[in-house]
């Protein structure tokens, strides 16, 4: 029998494509290209299944031109590049690849967190511009991080394993805020307070955003919320782009109405808004919270198994539509 023909969208770990070889014929991106839509849907609408990054479409258009499609396998978490409700009514099987990244990626929130607090990459600049000429008592004054507030806005998985990080290893305060409470005893394990989020960006000393992006989701924090923080406070967003106004985020960071800002994914990403590049309190990174080597190959070691488990047993590990396979 023939094997299924799937892509692999972009560059991946060697040995994640040695795992798919003996069960596929594999259209390969090593060479990293960037594809246009046409030639996106192009290449797909050749594939029976895809490994794709949480980035590229798959929507109403992309999935009329691809009747073979059967799956297509995100290696991220997030997987707001898929339209789900057009999967399903396509029978397209969707998977995405949580829990693998869970920890990697609250370190990483957490030292952005810290990062953005105590100004490390201000101090870091500023050795590098040649301008350290002597000490001063009130060098990069930055805020405290033990003992203050953290805001979590979206308490998943990475919300709450930040939660554990803030509250049992530097004694903060957690308050949170989610679509849903959590279960008391999820509430206690990570000692975190529900609240609103006008009261969560009232108190907190430090927001962190995880909250998953959906259209509902846009600009959770605009001007409005940007508004409501306290001056010395600070927001890190790890989440996706287009939580947060980019554009109101440099004003307000322009003009003193938050202390600081750490951002590991922007709107429209991998551009920049110009008006952050020019803010020295914001601490930029290019979305790699979960770049570890064992964390990104166990994302796409995930993906691949999702769609082995699919086309050699007819089921996967992490259904987004599950009922696209009963
Ligand atoms: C991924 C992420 O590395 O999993 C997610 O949703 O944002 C990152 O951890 C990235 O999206 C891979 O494309």
């Amino acid at each position: 029998m023939s094997k299924p023909n799937i892509i692999v969208t972009r560059h991946v770990y060697p040995e994640a494509l040695d795992h798919l070889a003996p069960h596929f014929n594999i259209t390969d991106n090593q060479a990293d290209k960037s594809y246009s839509l046409d030639e996106w849907i192009a290449l797909l609408s050749q594939q029976d299944g895809a490994l794709t990054m949480g980035i590229e479409p798959v929507n109403e258009q992309v999935l009329s031109a691809c009747p073979k499609l059967r799956i297509c396998a995100n290696l991220s978490v997030g997987y707001n590049n898929f339209d789900v409700p057009a999967m399903t009514r396509h029978k397209v099987v969707a998977t995405n690849a949580p829990d693998v990244l869970t920890e990697t990626t609250a370190d990483f929130g957490f030292a952005l967190m810290m990062a953005t607090a105590r100004r490390i990459t201000e101090g870091e600049n500023y050795i590098r511009r040649g301008d350290w000429h002597k000490w001063k008592l009130d060098f990069f004054c930055g805020a405290e991080v033990h003992g203050s507030t953290l805001g979590i806005i979206g308490m998943g998985r990475i919300g709450q394993a930040i939660a554990r990080r803030a509250a049992h290893g530097f004694g903060m305060k957690v308050i949170y805020h989610n679509r849903s409470r959590l279960a008391l005893d999820k509430e206690a394990d990570c000692k975190a307070q529900y609240v609103s989020k006008a009261e969560l960006l009232q108190t907190a000393d430090h927001v962190v955003l995880v909250v998953p992006y959906s259209k509902e989701a846009h600009h959770t924090i605009g001007a409005a919320e940007l508004a409501l923080m306290k001056p010395t406070a600070t927001l890190v967003n790890i989440a996706r782009g287009g939580i947060v106004d980019d554009a109101a985020l440099a004003q307000a960071l322009q003009s003193g109405q938050i202390a600081a800002a750490g951002l590991d994914v922007f709107e429209g990403e991998p551009k920049v808004h110009p008006d952050l590049l020019t803010c020295h309190n914001l601490v930029l990174t290019p979305h790699i919270a979960s770049s570890t080597k064992s964390t990104r190959l166990g994302m796409a070691m995930l993906a691949a198994n999702n769609l082995i488990s699919f086309f050699n047993e007819g089921h996967v590990l992490t259904p987004l539509n599950p009922e696209v396979l009963s």
